[in-house]
């Protein structure tokens, strides 16, 4: 077996896919994955946790593939797969719901902020944290690749791998790592710098740039981004310059380039209009042949299916042993 370091990571199939979600993961999983054995979950049975649409789901489903696809994801050094088409994954979650404290599910501040936003929460949105443990320990996961949003859940996979390894006397289930990136873990909305820019709240005027925004409303969304009312381009922690600080943050990533490189790359802008011009021209230069690229994938429906059921099977092989033996050692009767 390969003493490459696995991986694995999922991402939700719900509302359109955003810069936040390329820079804190997609670029990170593409430029890293010559370097692993690496396994991506279109999350969509996470996305059945908030009301869906179903057309929708389903379209946002091959979307999100292509684009996944397009970001430079290639199915010859990643399994890319639906996580509904890989049984495992629901029954790993319930077999961990029966070994998993409540509390620890009450505690979790994506719950706690998700449901005060929800008028009726439904059971599948606490639980959510156990269905992803289960993803990710159902491949002997060692590096999970997340924005900083999903430190929290990705610690409580790990306690409950420590708890199951415990309880049953073993070393089943190896013990996973978040790996959050330097920059980039956490873009934040261009409507609102302290909340993070997310896929849920992409319909809203001005929060996101998406990934198939055209040129224009891209440079529109940089254009109406909040700053500050003073005139200096440096990073800072000070949370009245968290606008300048993430559009310095997005150009960082995307070019690559030191704190200082970049900020002698804006030593000579003439105030915020044209910061907000110059990193909208970063974006769109590096959103353009992604944008062509999908809409390549996307003219040939029957190949983008065919690289989801190759994954599906490539996913299966690994988990559904794995499940197996989960059940056994729960004392659990397996079919002859
Ligand atoms: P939702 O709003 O539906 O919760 P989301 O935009 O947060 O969606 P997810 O599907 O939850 O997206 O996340 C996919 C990946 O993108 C995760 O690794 C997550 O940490 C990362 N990510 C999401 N938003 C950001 C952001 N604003 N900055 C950096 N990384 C992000
Ligand atoms: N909860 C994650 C998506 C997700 C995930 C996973 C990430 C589901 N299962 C397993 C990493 C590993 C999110 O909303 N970004």
């Amino acid at each position: 077996m390969s003493n490459k370091k696995r991986v694995f990571s999922g991402v939700q199939p719900s509302g359109a896919v955003t810069l936040g979600n390329y820079l804190g993961a997609f670029k990170g999983w593409a430029d890293r994955q010559h370097e692993k054995v690496n396994f991506f979950c279109l999350v969509d049975l996470h996305s059945l946790t908030v009301p869906q649409e179903p057309a929708e789901l389903r379209a946002n489903t091959r979307t999100l593939a292509a684009l996944l696809l397009a970001c430079g994801l290639s199915p010859d050094k990643c399994t890319l797969f639906v996580q509904s088409h890989v049984v495992a994954h629901a029954e790993a979650c319930w077999l961990l719901n029966c070994v998993t404290p409540l509390g620890w599910l009450q505690r979790m501040t994506q719950y706690k902020d998700k449901s005060a936003k929800q008028e009726s929460v439904f059971t599948g949105l606490l639980d959510y944290p156990v269905l992803m443990a289960g993803d990710i320990l159902l491949y002997d996961t060692d590096e999970v690749p997340v924005g900083d949003d999903q430190r929290q859940h990705v610690e409580l996979a790990r306690d409950i791998a420590q708890s199951f390894n415990s309880r049953y006397e073993t070393e089943f289930f190896v013990v996973p790592q978040a790996v959050i990136p330097e920059v980039g873990a956490r873009v934040m909305g261009l409507d609102d710098p302290t909340s993070k820019m997310s896929k849920s709240s992409a319909h809203i005027r001005g929060h996101a740039v998406k990934l198939l925004d055209d040129p224009k409303e891209i440079l529109r969304s940089f254009k109406r981004a909040k700053t500050d009312s003073g005139n200096e381009i440096r990073f800072s922690d000070d949370p009245e310059k968290a606008g300048v600080n993430n559009l310095l943050g997005i150009y960082k990533v995307l070019t690559e380039k030191s704190n200082s490189e970049v900020e002698s790359d804006f030593a000579d802008a003439r105030g915020y209009g044209d910061l907000k011009t110059r990193v909208a021209e970063v974006v769109i230069a590096a959103l353009e042949p992604i944008q062509a690229r999908y809409h390549e994938i996307m003219s040939d429906p029957g190949e983008l299916d065919r690289i989801l059921a190759v994954g599906a099977q490539q996913a299966a092989a690994v988990s559904m042993p794995k499940i197996e033996e989960m059940k056994r050692m729960m004392g659990l009767v397996l079919p002859k």
